[in-house]
């Protein structure tokens, strides 16, 4: 097939499926397949070939090959479908107006920027139900995830960062970088809808301004920024700016979804999965155990629950293949729970370590009073200040919004630091839960490694940290969560090199768990571009007749 009619496929698969999930959701259905688009919810399914485990990067990329590869698959999702407007018309919350919408199963929302001022002005009381953002907390680190039909891509601020060719190769020694850079990179970005903002809009719109005052600032301590490509589209929010869009990203929406412009999973590789036909997916379904039946085939056992909360069914499926892709927590938490158990007792104990947090901490400076930040800030970023080169301290540094509606001369940053610490999961039999053994002293390694690069561009600009946005006291540094948990299920440790499940056959991994806990960017490039990889490998060797 040329690469014409291969576009004009794509593009006819993602509108049936985009018609499925749209006809599925406002008809309260949380079954999705084609049938959806002619409004009929598809039947249960309890054995498919292949079933595929969470619908974000890894598990989009996974469904959508094999569809393609006209193999029957079973997509189970623990979040919701995320397609039908509610009382006011809109499908997600705003940022400034939360609601029940917001957050996974919390009466209180848990945003990342806890105090202004020290006020309690952020955080809102909301009526629990199965909320886009979920915060999963683990002693001294808490992770915050998408839940939902497209996982984080829902929730994310859509920076689409391929990782400089040198780092990622100190951390996949033996993944073929020329393969990876060639083919699979490439391949994950056309899919994802990655485009740039136009500098010269950037550089003349107000709703960039708080950017510009961040590389003015880095400049002055002689670091260089650089632009970064994003998934929301840029050619939108300059619609928006015009006023001839409704506005979305330039409406202070992020966390809690994007109603307009952003190209989540659900509207690419999804949409092009659930088009193939040979796509079903169950949303508000999670696994909660995964066996080996006698005949080698994959039994998972799941719970299905409504809005709110509880159980209302308990199930068991069957499949041939079995692709986790239920992100760093979710399929770290099912194999370690299945090796401690006793039901899958020769996966590798590398299974559960390995994991880090990308080196996240966030840190806000306040700027002089003729440094403006602007009332109007977009919510995707495109800045970054990248110091990763610096041997004796390698950063990268998001130059992230903080859109508040007035001018308050916070210059906001989430710095990804090399920070070499690695913690492990551990089964905790009492809850049936796992544990993360991330100490607060591995956190001060990232909040070191930060503190160094924003010493500087204080000292440049005479300047101050903020110490007013993480709580009480005067904390400057949030290092008590990570936006990119990254590891769990280590490539080449836990995995064979192409994520195939060491001690098992016909099951692997496609999401954020094969990361070795950094990879000095935003990560879910790379977690799309390795799953490419992955796919194309098993369909070619294991699935064959
Ligand atoms: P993920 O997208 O988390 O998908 C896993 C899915 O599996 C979820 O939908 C879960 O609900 C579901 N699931 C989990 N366990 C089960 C189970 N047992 N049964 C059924 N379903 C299950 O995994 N990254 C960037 O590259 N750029 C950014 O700008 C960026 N900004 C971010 C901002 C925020 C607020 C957050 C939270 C994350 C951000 N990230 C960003 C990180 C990025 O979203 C994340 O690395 C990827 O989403 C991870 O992809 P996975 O496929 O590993």
């Amino acid at each position: 097939m040329t690469a014409k009619l291969m576009q004009r496929q794509l593009a006819r698969r993602q509108i049936l499926g985009m018609a499925a999930l749209q006809t599925a959701a406002s008809l309260g259905f949380t079954r999705v397949g084609l049938q959806s688009a002619r409004a009929a919810e598809p039947d249960a399914i309890e054995a498919a070939p292949a079933i595929v485990v969470g619908s974000g990067y890894g598990g989009a990329v996974a469904a959508l090959r094999l569809g393609e590869a006209g193999i029957r698959t079973l997509v189970l999702e623990m979040g919701r479908l995320w397609n039908t407007p509610g009382s006011d018309g809109k499908v997600f919350c705003s940022t400034s107006a939360p609601d029940q919408r917001s957050m996974w199963f919390r009466t209180r929302t848990e945003a990342p920027l806890a105090t202004f001022l020290w006020l309690d002005v952020v955080n809102k009381a909301i009526p629990s139900y199965p909320g886009v953002l979920d915060r999963v907390h683990f002693g001294a680190m808490s992770v915050y995830v998408g839940r939902g039909v497209g996982g984080g891509s829902l929730v994310n601020g859509g920076m689409a960062v391929t990782p400089l060719r040198s780092y990622f190769t100190e951390q996949f020694p033996t993944v073929d970088a020329d393969e990876m850079y060639g083919t699979y990179f490439p391949r994950a970005r056309a899919m994802l809808g990655v485009n740039t903002v136009d500098p010269a809009w950037f550089e003349s719109t107000e709703w960039y301004r708080f950017a510009r005052t961040s590389r003015k600032a880095a400049g002055n301590a002689g670091l260089k920024t650089t632009f970064v490509p994003n998934v929301y589209d840029f050619g939108y929010m300059q619609r928006e700016a015009a006023g001839t869009a409704v506005k979305s990203a330039l409406a202070g929406e992020v966390i809690y979804g994007n109603n307009q412009g952003k190209r989540s999973l659900d509207r690419t590789y999804l949409a092009a999965a659930l088009g193939t036909g040979n796509v079903t997916l169950h949303s508000l379904e999670k696994v909660t155990a995964i066996s080996r039946a006698g005949d080698g085939s994959w039994l998972l056992t799941t719970e299905r629950r409504d809005i709110t909360g509880a159980v209302v069914e308990t199930k068991q499926y069957g499949c041939t293949y079995l692709f986790l892709g239920g992100g760093s927590l979710g399929t770290s938490e099912l194999l370690v729970r299945a090796r401690e158990t006793g039901a899958l007792p020769d996966l590798a104990p590398a299974v559960g370590g390995g994991w880090g947090t990308n080196g996240n901490t966030m840190l806000g400076r306040t700027n002089h009073i003729w440094d403006t930040v602007g009332a109007n800030q977009s919510t995707m970023p495109v800045l970054g200040i990248d110091d990763w080169a610096n041997a004796d301290n390698p950063v990268f540094a998001e130059i992230a919004p903080l859109p508040m509606g007035f001018e308050h001369w916070v210059s906001l940053y989430l710095a990804i630091t090399k920070n070499p610490e690695r913690a492990a999961f551990s089964y905790d039999s009492a809850t049936g839960g796992v544990r993360l053994g991330w100490t607060a002293a591995q956190s001060a390694v990232s909040v070191a490694m930060a503190r160094k690069l924003f010493d500087r561009i204080n000292a440049a600009n005479a300047t101050i940290y903020r110490y007013d946005l993480f709580g009480s006291g005067s904390k400057v540094f949030a290092d008590d969560f990570t936006y990119h948990p990254l590891g769990g299920c280590v490539l080449g440790k836990a995995t064979d090199n192409y994520g195939r499940v060491k001690g098992y056959s016909r099951m692997y991994v496609t999401d954020g768990s094969l990361v070795p806990g950094s990879i000095g960017v935003n990560p879910f490039v790379t977690i799309t571009a390795l799953a490419e990889r992955t796919m194309a490998r098993v369909l070619a060797e294991d699935t064959a007749p």
